[in-house]
Order: structure tokens, then sequence, then C-alpha cells
């Protein structure tokens, strides 16, 4: 690939259990879309994740050149931007779909989880595992969500069970997609949470009772990941952004903020690390930061406006 290609490559760092990048390879494959794989450590500490995101540590984040985009629901929207078509917000049902989808994200993930973590998926889930991957895993996401009121077993079983009764009935009068005939983000955010649960070994047994869940699950997984192209490591791509410029983008006026700010951005569910820059971005949707980084240069890392706190930097 020539270099001005691989700077505007897609990027993708993930790994392959996480839910939400599952989603967002379902996004790839949905629009078709040609990307690079870098794999990233499913636990802290992510040195080459922190160089290029500034301390952001979920997964996934896509990169393009030195352009840092955080979060599925704004990796949606960059990709929609590159790829308008198909469309993950068909006009018909955008508003819908994106609602859908946010609770999916939110409130499905975060009852799928707990439910699909009950002791007989952590055996299926990390079968063959070394117990203390097992145990640093369950650390790491004890510190990642602390503070965050989380759902027992039996809790979140009684719920899952409800969610997928209400999931099958909108799929009763024989619609291929949640939204009827065109598919849209919300298969893709419903289904991350579902995919979850079914490989977690006898977990898997709740969707049973669900003919067109399931049929509709496997519309969705036969969507696939679109074309993988190859491999990177963190520190290829963090040279490749040492070698990029960012972006142009401005800071709109009257939303609290001036461009040059110094400023965080923190998200304010669970892994609440902030990540400090230079404010260069914002309007009602968005938020990017400028940071000089030591390993990658001159980044640029964008955020959602949902779902993000903006607060002036403190003065020390
Ligand atoms: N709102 C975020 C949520 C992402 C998220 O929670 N990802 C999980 C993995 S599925 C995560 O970051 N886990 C901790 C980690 O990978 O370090 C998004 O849509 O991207």
């Amino acid at each position: 690939m020539s270099e001005s290609a691989l700077t505007s490559a897609l990027i993708l760092h993930h790994y392959g259990s996480s839910p939400f990048a599952e989603k967002t390879r379902l996004m790839l494959g949905f629009k078709g879309l040609a990307w690079q794989s870098v794999t990233v450590p499913m636990i802290q500490p992510k040195p080459d994740v922190v160089a290029l995101t500034g301390g952001y540590r979920r997964t996934p984040f896509l990169q393009i050149g030195a352009d840092i985009y955080c979060d599925t629901a704004l990796i949606a929207e960059v990709l929609e931007a590159r790829q308008p078509t198909p469309s993950l917000f068909p006009l018909a049902v955008a508003g819908q779909a994106r609602m859908l989808a946010q609770w999916a994200d939110t409130d499905l993930f975060w009852t799928a989880l707990p439910y699909a973590m009950q002791p007989a998926g952590v055996a299926a889930i990390f079968a063959g595992a070394p117990p203390e991957m097992l145990a640093a895993f369950v650390q790491d996401r004890r510190a990642m969500s602390e503070g965050m009121p989380r759902m027992n077993g039996a809790d979140a079983t009684a719920v899952l069970t409800q969610y997928l009764s209400w999931l099958d009935a909108m799929l009763a009068d024989g619609r291929p997609w949640l939204l009827g005939d065109l598919t849209s983000i919300a298969d893709l955010s419903v289904y991350h949470p579902l995919w979850f649960v079914s490989r977690a070994g006898p977990q898997a047994d709740i969707l049973g009772p669900h003919d067109a869940l399931r049929a509709w699950m496997a519309r969705v997984a036969a969507i696939g990941h679109g074309e993988r192209r190859g491999k990177l490591d963190g520190a290829q791509a963090i040279e490749l952004a040492r070698a990029a410029t960012p972006t142009t983008v401005s800071v709109q006026p009257g939303l609290g903020f001036q461009a040059g700010d110094r400023v965080t951005v923190t998200p304010t569910d669970y892994a609440r690390d902030a990540v400090v820059g230079e404010l260069v971005g914002l309007d009602p949707r968005r938020i990017t930061l400028l940071r000089d980084d030591e390993r990658a240069g001159r980044v640029q890392v964008h955020f959602p406006r949902i779902g993000y706190a903006l607060k002036a930097e403190a003065k020390a």
C-alpha cells in the first residue's frame, strides 16, 4: 500500500471477543469497507493504545492517519460519512434507530454482560485460559466499573428474559430487520450483546425459545466483517499516526468553549479516564482534542458529545 493510502486507511484497534468491536466489524462489513486490524490488550496496561488516545482505554477505537475516533457511536458516524450507502441511519427510521441503538449499547449491554458472566458462562468464555488471566481480568473490570451499579445474576436473568421477548415481538410480523425492511444501526447495536451471550456456553440457552430472534441473529452475522486487509502492530499504527497530519476541524461558537482551551474529556459511565488536550473541534455531536504525544506525534482524538463530559482543565 502507498504511503498516502496507508494514512487514509481505516485501522480498527480491537480484540476478537469484544462485543462493541463486533458491532464495529459488522458496520465495516455492512458498508463493504476494507480495513486494517490492530489487536489491543483486553486489560490495562495498554501503552500503545494510550499513545494514540491519550488515556481512553475502551475497545474499539478507529484510527485514520493521525485522527483517532473513540466510541462506536462516533465510529458509526465516521463510517457513514466515508461510505454513505448503504446507510446505517435510513431516513424513515433514523430517529428510532439511534434511540434503539443507544438503549442496546447501554441497558441491554449491561444486562447481557452480567447475565453471561455467571459461573457457567465464565467457564465457557475463559475455557483453557490460565486462572491468573481470569483473576487479572476480573480485577481490571472491577476497577474499570467502580461506582457503577451492577446487576446480580438473578436480576440480569429476569431482565434479559423480558428484553429478549420484547425484541422477538418486534420481529413477529415477519420483518427481516428490527425496524422493518431496512437494516440499520439498531440491528448491529442490539446484536452485539446477544452475540456475547451466544458465546457463553450454557448461558446461550436463554436465546433458545426465540426462533425469530435467532433467525435475525443469523442474518446479522451473515453481514460479515468486510475486507480485513492485514494486521499491524501497535508500534506500526503509532508510526503511521506520526507520519500523518490531522484533519481540519473547528469549534462552533456559543457552546461555552473556545478553540485553544485546555480541556479534559471523560466518559460519564465507566472507564472514566480523562483525556487532556487542546480543544480544536466542538459541535453538538462531537468533541475533538489535539495532543502532542511523545511517540505518536501530533494526534487528534475525537469523541461523541453524548456520554462524555467536557471540562476546562483544572489549573495546578
Ligand atoms: N460506549 C463505548 C463502549 C465500549 C466498551 O465498553 N467496550 C468494552 C469492550 S466490549 C471495553 O472497553 N472493555 C474494556 C477494555 O477493552 O479495555 C462504545 O460504544 O465504544
